[in-house]
């Protein structure tokens, strides 16, 4: 049976639910699609243990509703899974909008039917849908990067994947665990499990740039003093380029943009910046995101930094990281460093001993084999484009936008849509602010703009909307021109801001960098030009 609706929207992380609540206020039947059995989206799958946001609670939620920011109640500065998951259950819920979600539904393709100017929906359980507009809310780090190494499938102990680890507990109390991946989740998870598990081992690829960071419960008071000044906060969240005010791990980079350059800073001066900063001291120049000479004289000092906390000189060596710092999300941590000081943890260096195999009884690397009773791998995901390239979407004559992305590059009109694609709006698209600003606010603006956008189309009899091509080149080139003179397209970085995490990923930096208000100004001023850039058919 196909169920017929004005709008489809894939996916019931923190978009799709924006997105269902705001096109069903503005009248529009919309049906949500999702894969899992719950609201939640990436903050489902990702229950590892130390999973955390690193963006405040009070910036990294909801605006559009002062009931829901009013009665829901965040005990920590910086929300930890649990419960952000529990908010999203509680405004899926607050909002009765289970009623419109088919769980269990994940989307297998899409086709573009240009005659009646629709879209054909399929779902991998059978039932389809048909639909005059599609709203991608798969998210941009939605899709695990599974590690292709030779032996994986035959270890015999437990292997866990930080992006779908188990609902159960796992107790990993004496035993001997392995963990791969040394971003935002590994950083996370090395201190918890070393904590709990008999050994730990980490498999470092690339040595980590962190930030220690205070992560507290708020004060008996504290959050509602900040409720009761939630309008100005907001406020000053809306007008700041990464869309928190807030410190955060990005509001940081934005103040180290600040201050005085390294280059020319006296040997006193640099290490007084260590001895009063630590880590955050060495990477406090304002330079370095231009400069790649100035970034590694900040990567050394950084590893001086580093070897005032770990005590094991080689371990220490081992832990600097050799790209350039800003190249790759910044990332803040709970006493990294300080587990390497633990004697029940080892760091591997995959550098100078990399990975042959995983064997049934545990890892084995060029010089020796680990003993293993359990393999965590928290290898990373194919970011902003994987959860849309897994599904068979084929626009105008049939196109298929992963040939598309794949063979032209990410690109796309504002973040939100591709050309060759009419009726289908992307949550942050490559090209959007997403990847270098607290995403909740800038998926906020996307789903008001798709919806201002779906009403306008009505409000004057239009069927279709679509990316013309030059404007979406426009685009892409004005996003490129942005980052050109930054470090973040240094040939040595490899990110899931370009896709070079992923072994045969067009490569190209795939953020929008002028920041959110820009971005908003922007997209306003197209959307009352009449949609310039779009043709309105
Ligand atoms: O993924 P990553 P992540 N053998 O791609 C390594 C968000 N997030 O899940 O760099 C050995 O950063 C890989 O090594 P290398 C946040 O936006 C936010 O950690 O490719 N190693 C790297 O060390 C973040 O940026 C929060 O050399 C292999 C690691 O795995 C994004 O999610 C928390 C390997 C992957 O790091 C992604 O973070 C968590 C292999 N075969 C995540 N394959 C917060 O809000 C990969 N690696 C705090």
């Amino acid at each position: 049976m196909t169920a017929h609706v004005d709008v489809i929207v894939i996916g019931a992380g923190f978009s799709g639910l924006y997105a269902l609540h705001r096109l069903r206020e503005l009248g529009f039947r919309t049906q949500v699609l999702e894969k899992a059995d719950n609201v939640g989206g990436t903050w489902l799958f990702n229950r590892y243990p130390g999973a955390r946001c690193d963006i405040e609670s009070i910036e990294y939620s909801y605006s559009f509703s002062e009931e829901i920011q009013q009665e829901w109640v965040w005990t920590e500065t910086m929300p930890a899974q649990p419960e952000i998951e529990a908010y999203l259950n509680f405004v899926a819920d607050r909002l009765d909008l289970r009623r419109d979600i088919a769980f269990g539904a994940e989307v297998v393709s899409m086709v573009f039917d240009e005659d009646a100017a629709v879209w054909g929906v399929e779902t991998a359980a059978g039932p389809s849908f048909v639909a005059r507009y599609v709203v991608a809310a798969s998210g941009i780090l939605s899709v695990p990067l599974e590690p292709t190494i030779d032996g994986l499938d035959s270890f015999a102990g437990t292997s866990l994947f930080t992006s779908r680890w188990p609902e159960e507990d796992v107790d990993l109390t004496d035993r001997r665990v392995g963990v791969i991946g040394t971003g935002s989740t590994g950083v996370q998870l090395i201190p918890v499990v070393a904590r709990e598990a008999g050994h730990l081992t980490v498999f470092q690829r690339s040595p980590a740039y962190t930030l220690p960071w205070h992560v507290r419960p708020f004060e008996p008071g504290e959050l509602e003093d900040l409720k009761s000044n939630y309008g100005e906060i907001r406020e000053l969240q809306r007008a700041h380029p990464v869309g928190a005010a807030r410190l955060s791990a990005f509001s940081v980079l934005l103040d180290m943009l600040a201050m005085p350059p390294l280059k020319t800073a006296s040997r006193e001066e640099q290490l007084r910046a260590i001895d009063e900063n630590g880590v955050m001291g060495a990477l406090s120049w304002g330079d370095i995101f231009f400069d790649i000479e100035a970034n590694q004289m900040a990567a050394e000092l950084y590893g001086e930094a580093v070897a005032r906390i770990v005590e094991d000189p080689a371990t220490a060596a081992a832990l600097k990281p050799t790209h350039p710092f800003g190249c790759k999300r910044p990332i803040i941590d709970q006493g990294y460093y300080e587990t390497f000081n633990r004697d029940d943890v080892a760091l591997v260096d995959l550098r100078e001993d990399p990975i042959v195999a995983v064997t049934p009884a545990g890892i084995r690397t060029g010089q020796r084999h680990h003993e293993l009773d359990v393999i965590i791998y928290a290898t990373g995901f194919d970011a902003m484009t994987g959860a849309l390239t897994r599904i068979d979407v084929r626009g105008r004559d049939a196109m298929s936008l992963a040939d598309f992305w794949g063979t032209r590059g990410p690109y796309s009109y504002l973040g939100i849509a591709v050309s060759g694609f009419p009726n289908l709006f992307i949550i942050q698209a490559p090209g959007s602010p997403s990847a270098a600003t607290n995403f909740v606010a800038a998926m906020e603006q996307h789903v008001e703009w798709i919806g201002d956008c779906l009403a306008h189309l009505r409000a004057h009899d239009h069927r279709t909307i679509e990316a013309l091509p030059d404007a979406q080149r426009e685009w892409m080139e004005h996003a490129t021109a942005l980052v050109a003179r930054t470090v973040l397209v240094h040939p040595t970085c490899n990110s899931w801001y370009n896709g070079g995490n992923v072994p045969g990923k067009k490569r190209m930096y795939m953020g929008y960098t002028a920041g959110i208000p820009e971005y908003r100004r922007r997209c306003d001023e197209i959307a009352e030009a009449g949609y310039t850039g779009f043709k309105l058919g």
